[in-house]
């Protein structure tokens, strides 16, 4: 308790948390002072509402040319299960995902460099044609580069035609950890992580939301964790841009990590706890919403969560390829009532959202 002194204090007047004391948090090993701590700030800053989305996820693509180490998603062209959806495939799901009155459509992929640029606005449009009310959540920073970079259209001039075609948002993935020297060791080929932070801030400019993630339980340091996070409440501070943050537990199987031995299981119910806390903690209401997500953390830990900080359950999902390639258990649906429950029973407030957190319903 003494060695957090000086960070209740700075929590108690609202102040913002430095490096020094994000790693006094992370060394810690009083958890439920930390979890009660971030219990107080989460409270503070959104209340007691615990927000979901009816939302399906689209897995357009798994050939990748990033091949990072902690992906068991990725297939090269031609390997046994490769895939790439066509259009008229990826409408089929989003009818689906309506008929199950799904809101958002969460589309990511990969990078794969037989898809043309047209691809990506083809499945926009069409579904934003057929479904117009339908948010369409797609493509991480990293797919943004990737299009910007193949196409020489550059960022800005790629964003803008996504959102022509009606794209609402993007989600947070690829976020990976920005630390130059661990990343270089866990996704050598991916963008760096200031290139994800600048397509991000390009985003943010041109009014399109987005989400951020950091992947945690592999080979990152406590320093790593602190320093992602507080590039991101930089970056926040001068954009107002990231709708929420999602700590991302690494699931090691069939990953490279794993099979070179370098991690051998995944991160502990204490780790990712102490992912949520610290999260709410260092980003201190500049980004409001902290999300558990429970495909990857178990419905019984999610639930937990939402002591520890996190305010955001994620959504229904539907169908999960990339947590589920590397081992995960979860199942890949959960119910909306499922959803209700689980947050009832902890006490709290279950509100339905939009992908901009607008509020749809209170139950
Ligand atoms: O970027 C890849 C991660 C991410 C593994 O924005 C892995 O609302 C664990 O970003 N073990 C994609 N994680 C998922 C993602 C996401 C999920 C839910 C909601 C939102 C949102 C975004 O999954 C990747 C990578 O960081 N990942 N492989 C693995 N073996």
């Amino acid at each position: 308790m003494e060695e957090l002194y000086q960070v209740i204090e700075k929590i108690k007047t609202s102040k913002d948390l430095d490096f020094e004391d994000g790693m006094l948090l992370m060394e810690s090993g009083n958890l439920p002072l930390i979890g009660a701590l971030a219990d107080y700030v989460r409270k503070r800053t959104v209340g007691n509402g615990v927000t979901f989305i009816n939302n399906y996820h689209i897995n357009y693509s798994n050939i990748c040319t990033s091949k990072c180490k902690f992906c068991a998603y990725f297939r090269e062209e031609g390997q046994e299960g490769a895939f790439t959806l066509t259009v008229s495939e990826i409408m089929e799901k989003a009818e689906k995902a309506r008929s199950l009155g799904a809101t958002e459509l969460h589309i990511v992929g990969s990078l794969n460099p037989r898809l043309p640029f047209e691809y990506y606005e083809d499945v926009l449009r069409s579904v934003h044609d057929e479904y117009p009310s339908m948010s369409l959540k797609a493509y991480t920073a990293v797919e943004i580069a990737y299009l910007a970079d193949t196409t020489g259209m550059g960022v800005r001039e790629v964003l803008l035609r996504l959102k022509k075609a009606g794209l609402s948002g993007l989600p947070g993935g690829g976020g990976e950890i920005f630390n130059k020297e661990t990343r270089k060791k866990v996704c050598p080929e991916k963008i760096s992580g200031e290139r994800w932070l600048d397509v991000m801030e390009t985003a943010h400019g041109l009014g399109i939301k987005s989400n951020a993630t950091m992947l945690y339980g592999h080979i990152e340091t406590p320093e790593d964790v602190v320093d992602h996070i507080l590039r991101i409440r930089t970056l926040q501070k001068n954009t107002g841009g990231f709708q929420a943050f999602i700590p991302l537990r690494f699931h090691p199987d069939n990953t490279e990590l794993q099979k070179k031995g370098i991690v051998i299981s995944g991160p502990t119910g204490f780790d990712d706890l102490k992912m949520i806390a610290v999260s709410r903690l260092l980003l201190n209401g500049y980004v409001n919403n902290i999300k558990t997500y429970w495909v990857m953390v178990g419905e019984k830990l999610a639930q937990v969560a939402l002591h520890y900080g996190a305010n955001d359950i994620h959504g229904t999902v539907m169908e999960e390829r990339i947590t589920h390639a590397a081992g995960g258990s979860t199942p890949e649906h959960m119910p909306k009532e499922r959803l209700i429950h689980l947050i009832r029973n902890a006490g709290r407030i279950p509100v339905e959202r939009t992908t901009n957190y607008e509020v749809i319903c209170e139950y």
